[in-house]
């Protein structure tokens, strides 16, 4: 499996990573998009763990507001990012380079140190936001121990899930549902 990631062409991962990102933050998120916790209409709890969510499935109505409350109750660096199957195939290549590149380590991310020095060599014109940083408004990184929230509004979408990109998570069965239903 990893050999298969890494047979992809930069080239080809790299130009999917920029359509997608250069699409993403102008255009806006075809599910919706990002709310502050104070406009919730009601707060799901989420457990992840090594390498699962409990619950695995949340149904949403479309326009609805949720906050999503994560509690990472494992002993490894786990995501919750919203996408559909294509949205997070591309973000599992972009952490891939960041675990690459030593930014990303089984239980953190050291955000901000990898920026230079230590991405020397990688290809910049692949990279999200010019760099390699890990602040998309869909996803959070929640470390071993800790409790991290997402609050996002639903639009009529569907195919969305919940899933954890750090690489080998998704494929080992870190993926969940989200069902939205038409108003
Ligand atoms: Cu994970």
């Amino acid at each position: 499996m990893f050999l298969r990631v890494l047979g992809l062409s930069a080239s080809i991962a790299g130009s999917l990573v920029s359509a997608a990102w250069a699409d993403a933050p102008a255009g806006g998120y075809a599910f919706g998009a990002p709310a502050q916790a104070s406009q919730a209409d009601r707060t799901v709890e989420i457990v992840l763990g090594d390498m699962f969510y409990r619950p695995a499935a949340v149904e949403v109505k479309a326009g609805e507001t949720l906050r999503f409350v994560l509690k990472n109750e494992g002993s490894l660096l786990h995501e919750f990012n919203l996408g559909d199957a294509a949205m997070h195939a591309r973000h599992q290549q972009e952490m891939l380079k960041m675990q690459q590149s030593g930014m990303l380590t089984p239980t953190g991310m050291k955000q901000g140190t990898a920026e230079h020095g230590q991405m020397a060599g990688m290809d910049h014109g692949a990279m999200p936001h010019g760099g390699m940083t890990h602040d998309d408004p869909n996803s959070v990184l929640v470390p071993p121990g800790q409790t991290a929230e997402l609050t996002w509004t639903f639009k009529e979408a569907t195919g969305l899930e919940f899933a954890c990109n750090v690489p080998g998570h998704y494929q080992a069965g870190m993926v969940g549902r989200v069902v939205v239903q038409p108003r």
